[in-house]
């Protein structure tokens, strides 16, 4: 991992932030549209008013077209349309293209399989590109001078701007109490509730119903692999478009429910 990576990005707003994807690769093409994005010309997309998408992280595993997504936004990003910030499945999917030994579990053996059905020479260039920005790339990011800050788990006040190895951990994956559950499993802390910085922070990682604003932060998943929707905001607008899932594509774990699902995403089930 790159020890000094600048999260500071000097990509002017607005910005459409979009929420964990996923895989679901329809709801992503329907909810740029509804945004007014268009298609650049190597297989991505870009704003026609030069608006940039901001992806909150967690762009494959569990949906049924991981490649086409990761596809889609690399190739944005590398046009200068779009920027991510990485989540925690991004992160596993890198740690296996560098050929560490990872648990092909909560959808990421079907991210592999799409991944090693490639041409090898796709392969190759896809895997560059995904380690230069999850790896070498920022764990999170500062916009909009400071006001803004995108981070796929979250963020406390004190960490914004700064860069370590807890940090970055707590950036992707967030910070568990060290408390069980009833059912044994990890309690996540809730950093939000405690948030009382001035910067905006936009987040996803833990699925909930709807998008709300709380303490100045908003949580953009809701759930879409798991029946749920796909979530943009758009910034400084602070306009939410949600497009509904189309089906549920991963039945949600005891993990996911613990975590917080949306009660109405289960129930599409
Ligand atoms: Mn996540």
């Amino acid at each position: 991992m790159n020890d000094n990576p600048n999260v500071s990005n000097g990509t002017p707003p607005p910005y459409d932030i979009v929420g964990d994807v996923h895989g679901c690769i329809d709801e992503l093409r329907e909810l740029l549209n509804e945004l007014g994005y268009v298609d650049n010309d190597k297989g991505g997309v870009r704003h026609p008013a030069g608006r940039t998408l901001v992806f909150v992280g967690d762009l494959a595993d569990r949906g049924p077209a991981n490649m086409a997504v990761w596809k889609l936004a690399l190739a944005s990003i590398e046009s200068g349309a779009a920027l991510l910030a990485p989540g925690n499945h991004d992160n596993k999917f890198a740690r296996y293209l560098m050929g560490r030994n990872v648990q092909h579990t909560h959808g990421l053996e079907g991210t592999v399989r799409e991944y090693r059905a490639l041409p090898q020479r796709e392969q190759k260039a896809l895997s560059r590109a995904v380690l230069r920005l999850v790896v070498d790339g920022p764990p999170y990011l500062v916009l909009d001078n400071g006001n803004l800050v995108v981070a796929h788990a979250g963020l406390e006040a004190w960490m914004i701007g700064k860069v370590n190895k807890r940090i970055s951990s707590f950036a992707r994956y967030g910070e568990q109490t060290g408390e069980l559950t009833a059912t044994g499993l990890p309690v996540r802390r809730d950093w939000a509730n405690a948030y009382r910085g001035k910067p905006l922070i936009v987040y996803g990682h833990t699925p909930v119903a709807t998008p709300e604003f709380r303490n100045n932060t908003i949580n953009i998943d809701q759930g879409c692999a798991f029946g749920g929707g796909l979530t943009a905001l758009r910034y400084p607008e602070r306009e939410l478009v949600t497009v509904s899932a189309r089906r549920v594509y991963a039945p949600p774990s005891m993990v996911e429910r613990s975590a917080g699902l949306a009660p109405a995403a289960v129930e599409i089930g």
